[in-house]
């Protein structure tokens, strides 16, 4: 089962479920899919889009990554909860992004489970959220930029872990609290530990209310009608080790009635902790129902349909299906060693991952609830022990059926070896048939958990390539140095291939406020600022306006230069910061600006080399 079957070819004609025309369009795109080989399937010429961007949690890295499929090509990292020198994040201390993440917390986070906006059971494009199980936080990336919009710390729990958006309406996100702490006395004593599953306004991702209980909560899925939402619960021992976190035979699901914990909130039945309401599960009968499920289970994944939240056994060969609207457990189909997490095709079909197997298979949800022995459909082998598993689409009420992403613990063999730390591997399947196709492996930096799937088309007129004009933007012949004090703010623009002023002068010690705008109005025409031995790269996007804030603390000249190679003039796209004594006369002029810089903002020309 482990040697490396990596390609699989696949090329009969799979027989189709009766109740689809034979002659549609969709049918015969199928078959010719199936027709293909997989260098066919995954070959994208350059210039040629992908159908889907796959956004994938960077785990360990904090951020999240961006890939192509079927092409597998890496597009983007969006940095988060770290710093990203590279692409201006969080770098400077003096700059907003920076201020912004270390008034959460740490500069560093543990992403795990991406969650996109849907609107009418259908991903809308809009935001994806993410959680930090690190360091308690949920940020909001906006999907016009693929930048992030919002972060905040979830008070009154440790190891935010589970994320889902509270379906359908999508006004909150709810994250999972899975590390047990004392929020109230900050105690040691484990008898006084808790957990809470936080409910976030989705859009402030200010946290609403709580719902606490004695015990953890894990993996977070949301029912589809506005009743439930459910979170698997693995240590209902609340115990503080390995072997006490195993002791029972069984755990649980929670379900949290969201109705009747918000009429709870409206009727003051709650305790309000670091400013946050918290609704005691014991004093709300009925706000929160353990459903019991064999022990320690993890992935909590509720059908497209909204029938049934399925429990993955983890330590049991067997995940549960448990009706969602009665909460009643209705089967507990065997399906293989070590069962992590569920995803579906809108077929009828679940693909579960065995991380102890290193296979994902694929079964028929009614055929297993009515016990039927052949619920079994087909099973491939992946490389390696895979955690996560996310078909496209798979989170909403219409999955799209086509592909699939195992994302494997381990790679082992599967690339070229860089020594004793390996990247992860991921693999992409190809379901649209009735056998799985493993068509390709491509590595990632530690450590995607989980994944979502937006279809190209959804994002087509939604995301832009360059930045409107902010109102605290400069214009070009608008550029100036205040000083105040020893404050001094330098208003910057830059242009193919300069920067204006191309040079300012300060006092040693003076403060320095530099706001720059890109004031190019073409696509891909960034510019960076990095100002030698002084620590600070400013990324500027089209038409952005980027600031920081830092102390001249050292005298002699410093040149600053653009770091995106833009223009045949990109080395000379320079200027100077002239540090002088203190009580030195300085100079306010800024320099001339360029004729030939204004001309090409106002034609917004494409770069000089096309
Ligand atoms: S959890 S597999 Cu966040 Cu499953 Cu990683
Ligand atoms: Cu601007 Cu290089
Ligand atoms: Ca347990």
């Amino acid at each position: 089962m482990k040697t490396t079957k990596l390609l699989i070819f696949v090329t009969a004609a799979a027989i189709f479920a009766a109740g689809c025309n034979s002659d549609s369009t969709a049918s015969k795109e199928k078959q010719a899919r199936q027709n293909k080989s997989a260098a066919e399937q995954i070959y994208i010429p350059p210039g040629k889009l992908d159908d889907y961007y796959a956004i994938l949690s960077g785990g360990q890295s904090g951020s999240v990554f961006v890939y192509g499929i079927p092409s597998c090509r890496f597009i983007k990292e969006i940095p988060i909860f770290e710093p990203r020198a590279g692409l201006g994040y969080a770098n400077n201390p003096g700059s907003e992004s920076y201020k912004r993440l270390a008034a959460t917390g740490p500069l560093w986070g543990d992403t795990h489970h991406p969650v996109l906006s849907q609107t009418d059971g259908r991903y809308d494009g809009h935001w994806l959220w993410i959680n930090d199980k690190a360091n308690d936080r949920v940020a909001k990336i906006d999907l016009r930029t693929f930048e992030v919009a919002a972060i905040k710390l979830v008070p009154n729990l440790q190891g935010a872990h589970g994320l889902a958006a509270y379906l359908p309406s999508g006004k909150y996100v709810f994250v999972n609290g899975e590390l047990e702490s004392d929020p109230v006395g900050n105690s040691t004593d484990p008898e006084k530990y808790r957990s809470a599953i936080a409910f976030l306004d989705a859009q402030t991702l200010e946290t609403k209310f709580e719902v606490s209980f004695v015990g953890n909560a894990d993996i977070a899925s949301s029912g589809k009608d506005g009743h439930y939402v459910f979170s698997t619960m693995y240590n209902t021992e609340n115990a503080v080790s390995s072997e006490g976190m195993i002791e029972r035979d069984r755990d649980a699901v929670g379900a949290i009635d969201v109705p009747l914990a918000e009429k709870a909130l409206a009727e003051g039945k709650f305790t309000e902790i670091n400013g946050v309401p918290v609704i005691e599960s014991e004093k709300v009968p009925g706000v929160l129902t353990l459903i019991s499920v064999p022990k320690n289970p993890h992935g909590c994944n509720v059908t497209p349909d909204g029938k049934y939240v399925l429990a993955c056994g983890k330590l049991s060969p067997t995940v549960t299906i448990i009706d969602a609207h009665t909460l009643k457990v209705i089967a507990e189909p065997e399906v293989g060693l070590g069962p992590l997490h569920t995803t579906f095709d809108g077929r009828g079909n679940a693909y579960t991952s065995l991380f102890v197997d290193s296979q994902i298979v694929k079964w028929n949800i009614e055929k297993a609830i009515k016990g039927t022995p052949d619920y079994i459909v087909d099973r491939v082998d992946v490389h390696y022990n895979v955690g996560h598993t996310k078909a496209a689409g798979a989170d909403t009420s219409y999955p799209s059926g086509d592909w699939l992403i195992s994302l494997n613990k381990l790679s082992k063999g599967m690339f070229l070896p860089v020594g004793p730390a390996m990247p992860e591997s991921q693999e992409l399947i190809d379901i649209s048939g009735e056998k799985m196709r493993v068509i390709a492996a491509f590595p990632s930096l530690p450590e995607p958990h989980d994944a979502v799937m937006i279809h190209r088309k959804v994002l087509e007129d939604y995301v832009v390539q360059t930045y409107e004009q902010q109102p605290a933007a400069v214009k070009i012949g608008e550029e100036k140095i205040v000083r105040n004090g020893n404050k001094v703010e330098v208003y910057m623009t830059c242009i193919r291939s300069k920067f204006v002023p191309e040079q300012f002068e300060v006092h040693q010690g003076d403060e320095v406020k530099l706001h720059i705008t890109n004031v190019e109005t073409v696509r891909d025409m960034s510019h960076g600022f990095a100002l030698s031995r002084y620590g600070i790269n400013v990324a500027i996007d089209p038409g952005q306006t980027s600031e920081t804030t830092f102390v001249a603390d050292k005298l002699g000249t410093y040149w600053y230069y653009c770091t995106w190679f833009c223009s045949a003039l990109h080395l000379e796209m320079r200027g100077r910061m002239l540090v002088k004594p203190a009580g030195a006369e300085l100079s306010d002029n800024i320099g001339p600006v360029s004729r030939e810089a204004k001309a090409q903002s106002a034609a917004g020309k494409e770069s000089s080399f096309e």
